[in-house]
């Protein structure tokens, strides 16, 4: 195609095509262009936010430019691509990431400084990109920064919601959710491909027919209002230290235009704006559930809207190729971000059965070799069933195909294991309930060749647990581990700058921002004085700041020379948030006990925790407000002489999080061991010479593992004594751990305002068997909280395990975590983009 466009005009676009001129010049020049057209502005004229959005254009103008490179490069090699199916991408803000992984920062900061504004308030004017609710959606967002950075031919599928997480406010110390309109303004960030639309279809009926071969096939028929319209619009994601540029495409739904026509026609206004509005509501809001299923009918339409759309999209791009079907999954990787796109298994089944003619076995082969498909939760809460009658009404030939592969499936098990009748059931895609429901981790895991955890006691466990039969059926080779990770780039570099630049002064150069396992050469530091010094002073800064955060956004005011001790996350039980507070409690009671001159040697704390529950989950909800509460007693009681403060931090977010981060001390990652898949927080907390508080769960394990027993406080009981703790709670009374009973006296005696508020989250102690073991890890708890207090009154000591914890961190770069995807996985290879 390229060699027939005429020399003259190729000249033309080599004179005039965009230039990668990173200088500020240019910079000064492309800023006051998009002020004056884009925004159609003045100097008289201009704010922060209006710097903000001149800036993000001419940074969008080079990102755009790299995107075609990268595009162009993916077109000439055609090399096998993998596509990441995620319905969460919680990206957080991009200017500030943008400017650093293209270095592009120093230069515009210089720029805007002669313009008379100041980088960081223009990087404070931007919304986050909250399309996610927590770990999930983050990972996918730190997989997306290393796939760019290391080359890989990748794109990330996703929905672009009108409505992102809920903002969350506190109102009398409760939750209140408001929507997250992030489009409000200009975004950006996308670009618009109002030309690649695709239709998805619901509902209607299946027809079988005889082909001219003789063969029976199935047509998947329905009316034009059933069907619905996706639009793309492209997310560009840049890499750090190379001219890569990839792509998330997210797809926004709207009505097919001319179904319209007939109703307006016949006079029927307003059903036919109704119509039009049920069309766009698809894609209109994110979920707000971490860890936990609704089964709304809306939900599965957006599944299937999503991975519809992008499968069509990624068979288009196969097809350009002109390559044979059995080549499909030589050409194309999916990776399934939970069972949320599990739907993609039936639909490409479909798409080569039904429209490619393809033989059923030779179909599923292509099929279960391209598709592989991670865990995130063993909760059984969180368990994707869909009800067969949804499926049947939404997409009835679908639902044909899963009874399909669930027959050949159960046959195949069946020969295997003549006469185990009850392997089958266990194993069945449907469950035989009634209505009967579809299991949507049992069809992905028939579906896939290979399924993963994200790290190693959750592999493990799944292995062990709700993954069991699978294993006997498959073997273990199916199966294996991911451990997580998280991108240096932006958890570290970006979000603490003064802690970036020590490093790179004592390791002599940046690669480590490549090769987190560089910052081992940090150990040889340790023992320097006045290395030492200057890590306690960018800590110090970062709690400033934080600081400074915590009194603009709570009208707290904390001592920076305090141990920072954080809790941020999901509000859920299985996290323990409550067991934190009742902690603080113990503590306050603790302290109110001492005399002043005891109290002298406190090292006083600030208990900081931070994040949303889901709008319909009540227990969570009184966790916060029991927070809150505790909150007003002791940072108003005088009597303890200011070595307790406890601060919620209201709308818990990614921008947030690059804030408070980068100030802790210490952080708790106390989940009932066997209930955090794996956690990434803790990673960046470490990363950032945090030390942990922390349960043998999850990657806290690979954490201690890395970082030695010196620098890390664990505590608790382990996972494999769990079943046996809560069968002894159900059919035992067994009872409260005495420090625990006396904090609940506290609550119940009303010191915290009215307690008939929190009865029901003291029941879940007291009368619901306690389920997450707070009381079997109590005492622990506080043990370990002591040894924390003891260890930072050491300060020389504490600064050293701070170091030796970040330089410990190299594994858990997301660019490891992506390099193992792609190699043990996905079988691809890097594509640089030609510089130009
Ligand atoms: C989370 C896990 O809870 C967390 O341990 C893990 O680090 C993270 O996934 C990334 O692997 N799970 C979810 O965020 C989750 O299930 N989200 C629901 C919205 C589906």
């Amino acid at each position: 195609e390229m060699s027939e466009i005429p020399k003259e005009t190729l000249a033309l676009w080599e004179k005039y095509g965009v230039g990668e001129a990173d200088d500020k010049e240019s910079f000064q020049k492309s800023f006051i262009r998009h002020v004056t057209t884009t925004l159609a502005r003045s100097v008289y004229n201009i704010d922060n936010f209006s710097a903000y959005q001149a800036t993000a254009h001419t940074v969008r103008d080079r990102l755009i430019k790299r995107w075609n490179d990268t595009q162009q490069a993916h077109t000439e090699v055609d090399p096998k691509r993998v596509y990441y199916l995620s319905l969460e991408f919680l990206l957080g803000r991009s200017l500030d990431n943008a400017l650093l992984n293209l270095g592009l920062k120093e230069n515009y900061g210089e720029g805007v400084k002669e313009l008379g504004f100041r980088m960081e308030d223009i990087l404070d004017e931007e919304v986050d990109a909250a399309l996610g609710n927590g770990g999930l959606g983050r990972l996918a967002a730190c997989y997306m920064d290393s796939l760019a950075t290391l080359d890989y031919p990748a794109w990330g599928y996703g929905l672009r919601y009108t409505y992102g997480i809920f903002q969350q406010r506190l109102k009398d110390g409760f939750q209140v959710e408001l929507p997250d309109y992030w489009l409000n303004f200009d975004n950006p960030w996308e670009l618009p491909r109002l030309d690649v639309t695709i239709d998805v279809k619901f509902c209607g009926t299946v027809n079988r027919y005889t082909d001219e071969t003789g063969k029976v096939r199935h047509v998947w028929v329905n009316e034009d209002k059933d069907t619905v319209q996706a639009v793309a619009y492209d997310v560009p994601i840049p890499g750090y230290g190379t001219k890569n540029c990839i792509n998330i495409r997210l797809w926004s739904s709207k009505p097919k235009r001319k179904f319209n026509l007939k109703r307006f026609n016949e006079g029927q206004y307003e059903q036919a704006v109704q119509e039009q509005m049920e069309a766009e509501n698809i894609t209109a809001v994110l979920y707000p559930n971490d860890n936990h299923m609704v089964g709304k009918e809306l939900r599965l339409k957006q599944q299937y809207f999503w991975v519809s759309a992008s499968l069509s999209d990624i068979v288009r791009r196969f097809k350009k190729s002109s390559k044979p079907w059995d080549e499909f999954s030589y050409q194309v990787a999916i990776q399934l971000n939970d069972t949320h796109p599990t739907l993609a298994i039936v639909e490409l089944q479909r798409i080569l059965v039904d429209l490619e003619g393809i033989d059923w076995d030779e179909a599923w082969k292509i099929v279960t070799n391209t598709f592989a498909f991670t865990n995130h939760t063993i909760l059984p809460e969180a368990m994707e069933r869909w009800p067969v009658p949804m499926v049947q009404y939404l997409l009835p030939r679908h639902m044909q195909i899963i009874f399909d592969i669930n027959l050949f499936f159960l046959q195949a098990v069946e020969r295997a294991y003549p006469d185990d009748r009850e392997l089958l059931a266990k194993l069945s895609i449907i469950e035989e309930s009634t209505p009967q429901f579809v299991r949507m981790a049992h069809l992905a895991i028939v579906g896939s060749h290979r399924v993963n955890g994200v790290a190693a006691l959750h592999s493990e466990l799944l292995k062990k647990t709700i993954f069991k039969d699978f294993v006997r059926y498959y073997g273990d080779e199916k199966f294996d581990n991911k451990t997580n990770g998280i991108t240096p780039r932006r958890w570290l570099h970006q979000a603490n700058p003064k802690l970036s630049e020590l490093i790179t002064e004592a390791l002599g150069s940046k690669n480590w921002l490549k090769n987190l396992e560089l910052l081992k050469g940090l150990k040889s530091h340790v023992d320097k004085v006045d290395f030492r010094k200057r890590w306690v002073t960018a800590k110090h800064s970062n709690k400033v700041r934080l600081a400074e955060y915590i009194k603009k956004s709570t009208g707290i005011i904390v001592n920076p020379n305090a141990l920072f001790d954080v809790q941020v996350k999901r509000i859920h039980e299985y996290k323990r948030q409550f067991m934190n507070i009742l902690g603080v409690i113990h503590r306050y009671n603790a302290l109110k006990k001492l005399t002043s001159q005891e109290r002298a040697d406190i090292v006083p704390r600030v208990v900081i925790f931070g994040g949303k529950a889901a709008p319909g989950y009540y227990i969570a909800k009184l966790v916060i407000k029991l927070i809150n509460s505790v909150a007003d007693v002791i940072n108003n009681d005088n009597s303890i002489e200011d070595t307790l403060k406890v601060v919620f931090i209201p709308d818990y977010n990614v921008s947030v999080a690059e804030i408070i981060i980068p100030a802790s001390d210490i952080s708790q990652h106390i989940s009932t061991a066997g209930t955090e898949a794996s956690g990434t927080s803790n990673m960046k907390f470490v990363l950032n010479g945090g030390l942990i508080l922390g349960t043998v769960d999850g990657a806290n394990i690979e954490i201690h593992e890395e970082i030695g027993d010196d620098n890390i406080f664990m505590f608790g009981n382990l996972a494999d004594q769990v079943d046996d703790l809560r069968h002894a709670h159900r059919y035992r009374n067994i009872p409260i751990d005495p420090s625990l009973q006396a904090v609940i006296n506290d609550i119940e005696s009303g010191h915290f305002g009215d307690s008939r508020i929190f009865a029901p989250l003291i029941n879940t102690i007291t009368h619901g068997k306690d389920y997450y073991l707070i009381s079997d890890d109590f005492q622990s708890y506080l043990d370990a909280q002591k040894l924390v207090d003891e260890a930072y009154k050491d300060k020389e000591e504490w600064t050293k395990k701070s170091i030796l914890c970040s330089a410990n961190m190299g594994k858990f770069s997301s660019d490891r975590a992506i390099q193992e995807y792609a190699e043990q996985i996905w079988n691809i290879d890097p594509v640089p983009a030609k510089r130009s």
